[in-house]
């Protein structure tokens, strides 16, 4: 059962007039969207309400959305003010915002992590923090716009993975996403709005990623990267992990997958996922990450060549 939303965050926005709404940097669909929702909900509610966000919008879906949010809380009046943390499992994650001393609240569905805020909505099971934040619309006895149910939709069906990452226990979220939908979201033109629009850049990208995967352990775990060089040639623009994931996950026999980035030749972001059991969140902490039980990252200062070695290392007491 989805975790209730909390009586002290109902309190928290009916009594608060003046609103920052953030999210994590580098924001996904699942961000912008129950960002922008919010504010949109508190702006109906007679408050005022802003989106910020640290960026950058690297993703393609996300980037129509940019010019609606403000790099930094606007004015410097802080006296009153509240922060709403959406999708955001720690302080860092935020970014460089000058938030600190105000009063806030979390809404957010990781597994792990240390949500900021004096009261947290944390609900792990949540499929995403949009399913979370249309929780907080019933709760306030508030039916979305087509607006406000496009942006939940389309949070919804990014962290879904287009409801591909759901299992039988996810008759709630198809409920959610039935009431989107009853309320105006439109499931075509969303799916565009994620899977289209890509350069032809990014395509061959994902070929050149995919031509060097690597099988481990008889082929359950499967590793690739993007090198320093790679990035320089064909750019950050469009990239979608989310489809190299999709295509790795479709060999037969694989059980997880990791993707190591180059972002300097001593640090690397490393992306988890898995299919089912195995939890990649608990491998992505061993290396100062976390996550969800099935998708999971980390940052790590180490080379790429050294790292792959450690962490499929890390992979042996699942698969022995
Ligand atoms: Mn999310």
């Amino acid at each position: 059962m989805p975790v209730p939303v909390p009586e002290a965050l109902i309190k928290f926005i009916r009594e608060g007039q003046r609103f920052i709404v953030a999210g994590h940097e580098e924001p996904d669909g699942d961000c912008v969207g129950s960002q922008l929702a919010i504010t949109s909900l508190l702006q109906r509610l007679g408050k005022k309400a802003v989106p910020v966000s640290a960026g950058p919008f690297k993703r393609t879906e996300t980037k129509p959305y940019a010019p609606l949010f403000l790099p930094c809380p606007a004015g410097a009046d802080k006296e009153g003010t509240r922060v709403i943390v959406m999708d955001c499992s720690t302080r860092e994650r935020v970014g460089d915002l000058p938030l600190d001393g105000l009063r806030s609240a979390a809404v957010d569905h990781h597994a792990s992590g240390n949500p900021w805020g004096e009261i947290v909505y944390l609900d792990p099971d949540a499929p995403s923090v949009t399913f979370m934040a249309a929780k907080i619309f019933a709760a306030l006895g508030e039916r979305p716009t087509t607006e406000e149910a496009e942006l939940l939709f389309f949070g919804l069906c990014t962290d879904t993975g287009f409801f591909r990452h759901l299992d039988e226990r996810s008759e709630e979220t198809f409920k959610t996403a039935a009431a989107l939908v009853a309320a105006g979201a439109n499931p075509k033109k969303t799916f565009a709005a994620i899977n289209g629009g890509k350069s032809l850049n990014s395509r061959i990208l994902l070929g050149t990623i995919l031509s060097r995967a690597r099988a481990y352990y008889g082929g359950k775990l499967l590793v690739s990267g993007e090198t320093l060089e790679e990035t320089r040639r064909f750019g950050q623009e469009s990239r979608d992990s989310d489809m190299l994931y999709q295509l790795l996950q479709s060999v037969e026999g694989v059980e997880a997958m990791v993707i190591l980035r180059e972002e300097n030749p001593e640090e690397c972001t490393v992306g988890f996922r898995s299919l089912d059991r195995i939890n990649v969140a608990a491998i992505a902490e061993g290396f100062g990450g976390g996550g969800h039980k099935n998708a999971s990252g980390a940052k790590v200062r180490e080379s790429a060549a050294v790292l792959e070695e450690k962490i499929t290392a890390a992979f042996a007491p699942w698969f022995t």
